[in-house]
């Protein structure tokens, strides 16, 4: 197959990058392209290249398959294409539409000009992988724009928008549409190749590089000592961001050449490194989620309005998703006070989008005018979708969905926000349980990119296929899951907390639990988790399901009588002060460890010596053994769906790459071993696996469930 294609205009040879759907620039595209690049650089009719991609788009850089595999040295890269450029003295021009990231960009930049789309959205996103910029970006940005800002877009792994790419210096022009584009950019090729503008060759490696705005070069070292500082420990995440800096460190100190060496075995490094198998892992997986068996040809419908029964903080949060995403929506609720209430908060929200620049006034009152308030459910008679998000009461919810039943239009799709509750059972008092559905948001809606897309027992093929395209187009990252209580999240965060729990009865202090969670990378630990979500929540659901939430002490209890509900109370497992943290830092409370003491003597608790690493063990084994559960039950459909959930919704630390990545990294036996230590009921799936000495990875070919 090939990859590339070249036409000939005017003396500039066109060479066109076509690899669906993003021009990923692999191995095989690179090997066909060296060649290409040497015989334009040798032929003399050739007076000027131009590069520019096919499928509507540059290229999203390299092929992020090729770095599990192994490079012979027959095998070319993109950084071979790139040496090619740049030792011609011929004139190169990238024109760039939507998307030049990564070796995407990288080649660019190896170019004398650039030019692109106003659509356009340029960078090196690298670092979210674990990686490095690896073609030269981390030598040639720092020379193009200075090395305090290439530093920011690099660490940041930020896409720059056209406007401000060109402002930047990284763009030379930017033209109005995608039928412009080839025009500019050969017109640009030939007036540089004539030299008649003065500019001619450009190459950015025989720039210095400059610190930034006035910062003269004596204080590279101070900048690079700051950028160490900012970035997260090598073991906590930043490993990536520590070699990166490194490498740009060379950008300074070293010629050029030397630069691109150094920045070659950084990257192989990290290229290797665990860090970076788990980000590429959930990079994939994140891509994996809306491939659900069965859902095939299946069309979905198209959702141009939506309702939301409830106006508090969930349905709030759902409604101004979907204006953020260009769907009209209507807010029912028949309480003056939460319409008021949602109203100052949908205007808040606004108001604030334009104080921070990223909305003018005028879309902020669009946006707003496309949220209609109202107690008039006749109002929904034509929604495409109408998301119920009211009391977490299943009697409640059942009237609600009769209601909408005889109202909202035959086609139109009833979805219940619940967090644990039966799908099926609501979907029973309609006439329509093909089309309904669970859509699980996150508070706050308008923020958490995690949704739950429950498929209830009678949800239809096309019903499943409008929710991912809903989720999409509401930019949530959706993940399937069936009708089972607490779905995937919540379900194995009820373990989760049930572990911390029985840490804190054995007599280890809430405050040291979550120093070991957050030390492992999560941004809180379970009893601040616990804090924010309220003890009454964790208390509704012990009540509700004691089988599956109840701890072995009634410590959730206590707490309840205590009216300590957690940060909303300034008072939970720990006690808030407004003065510090702004009521939401964590203070250790010995009232609640002589609870946990005397909770503990009561049901025969005895007090043990843990260390770090079990309390850690406790905390994330648990997780990873409700996933399998969750996995043979056929609540998850993925290892990896389960790892998207948990890092998406939950805080896992993405350079671990999500519970069930995590068992393979630290070995399935290991993991089903320490469960059986801690007395816990193995799941079937994880004893199998760990007597296979196999990986949840290896579910995914659909090994092993069926061993
Ligand atoms: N490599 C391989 N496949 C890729 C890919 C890539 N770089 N980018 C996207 N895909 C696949 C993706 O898996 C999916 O496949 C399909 O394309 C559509 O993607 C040397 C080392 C470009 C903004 O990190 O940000 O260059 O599911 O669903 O929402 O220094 O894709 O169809 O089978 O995301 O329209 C750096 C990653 C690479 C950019 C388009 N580049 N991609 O978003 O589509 S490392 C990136 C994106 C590198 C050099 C280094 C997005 C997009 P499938 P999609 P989208």
């Amino acid at each position: 197959m090939s990859f590339i294609r070249t036409e000939d205009r005017d003396g500039v040879r066109v060479i066109t990058l076509d690899n669906p759907p993003v021009n990923s620039l692999s191995f095989a595209l690179s090997g066909e392209l060296v060649p290409i690049v040497e015989a334009a650089d040798k032929d003399d009719s050739v007076k000027a290249v131009v590069f520019v991609g096919a499928n509507g788009i540059f290229s999203a850089g390299a092929d992020v398959n090729d770095f599990s595999t192994e490079p012979t040295p027959e095998t070319r890269t993109i950084r071979d294409v790139i040496a090619t450029v740049e030792r011609s003295n011929k004139i190169f021009v990238a024109a760039i539409q939507k998307n030049a990231l990564g070796g995407g960009l990288e080649l660019s930049l190896a170019c004398d000009y650039r030019v692109a789309t106003a659509d356009t959205k340029v960078g090196l996103p690298e670092i979210k992988l674990g990686l490095l910029p690896g073609a030269g970006g981390t030598q040639r940005l720092p020379r193009l724009i200075g090395a305090q800002d290439a530093l920011d877009m690099m660490l940041k792994g930020k896409n720059v928008k056209a406007a401000d790419a060109k402002e930047k210096g990284i763009l030379d022009e930017v033209v109005d549409s995608a039928d412009a584009l080839l025009d500019a950019a050969l017109a640009l090729a030939l007036r540089q190749a004539k030299g008649d503008t003065g500019g001619g060759k450009r190459r950015i490696s025989r720039r210095k590089v400059e610190l930034g705005k006035g910062i003269t070069a004596q204080a590279a070292p101070f900048i690079v000592s700051q950028a160490h500082k900012m970035v997260p420990a090598e073991d906590a995440g930043g490993f990536a961001a520590h070699k990166l800096i490194d490498a740009v460190e060379a950008a300074f100190e070293l010629p050029f050449d030397f630069g691109i060496a150094r920045e070659a075995r950084l990257f192989e490094e990290l290229a290797r490194s665990a860090p970076s198998f788990a980000l590429r892992h959930v990079f994939f997986a994140e891509r994996e989620l809306a491939k659900i068996p069965g859902l095939g040809d299946a069309k979905p419908h198209d959702i141009k309005r939506a309702g939301v029964i409830g106006a508090g903080t969930m349905g709030t949060g759902i409604a101004i998703t979907f204006a953020q995403a260009g769907i009209p929506v209507a807010v029912i609720d028949s309480n003056a006070d939460a319409v008021e209430k949602a109203r100052q908060t949908v205007f808040g929200m606004f108001m604030y989008q334009v104080q921070k620049g990223r909305m003018t006034q005028e879309e902020a009152w669009k946006l707003g005018q496309s949220i209609q308030f109202t107690d008039d459910y006749n109002e929904l008679a034509d929604a495409d979708v109408v998301i119920e998000a009211v009391f977490e009461s299943m009697d409640v919810k059942k009237q609600v969905f009769a209601k909408l039943d005889a109202i909202v239009k035959p086609e139109g799709i009833l979805a219940s926000n619940t967090s644990t509750l039966d799908i099926d059972e609501m979907a029973s008092v309609t006439k329509r349980p093909d089309k309904f559905v669970g859509l699980h948001f996150f508070v706050p809606a308008n923020i958490m990119p995690l949704l739950e897309i429950v498929r209830g027992k009678d949800t239809s093929a096309q019903t499943l296929a409008t929710a991912f395209k809903l989720g999409k187009a509401l930019r949530k990252t959706a993940v399937l899951s069936t009708n089972a209580f607490g779905f995937i999240g919540n379900r194995m965060v009820f373990d989760y907390a049930k572990a911390a729990g029985a840490l804190a009865e054995e007599g280890i202090s809430p405050m040291r639990i979550d120093r070991v969670a957050k030390k492992f990378g999560f941004p809180m630990g379970p009893f601040a988790m616990g804090d924010l979500s309220g003890i009454d929540v964790a208390w509704h659901i012990a009540k509700a399901r004691p089988d599956v939430a109840k701890g072995r002490t009634d410590v959730i209890d206590r707490l309840v009588e205590m009216k300590r509900l957690g940060q909303k109370t300034m008072a939970g497992y720990f006690k808030y002060d407004k003065s510090v943290g702004k009521g939401r830092e964590p203070i250790a409370d010995p009232e609640i460890e002589a609870l946990f003491a005397e909770e503990a003597k009561k049901h025969g608790v005895a007090p043990r010596e843990v260390s770090d690493e079990e309390i850690l063990q406790r905390l994330v084994f648990a997780l990873i053994n409700r996933g399998a559960y969750l996995l043979e039950e056929g609540v998850a459909l993925r290892p990896g769906d389960i790892d998207i959930v948990y890092i998406f919704g939950y805080g896992f630390p993405p350079h671990h790459g999500g519970p069930m990545w995590y068992a393979d990294e630290v070995g399935v036996k290991h993991v089903y071993d320490k469960v059986v230590e801690f007395g816990w009921e193995p799941a079937p799936l994880l004893k199998k696996i760990a007597e296979a000495n196999g990986t949840f990875a290896a579910l995914k070919q659909g090994e092993l469930v069926n061993a």
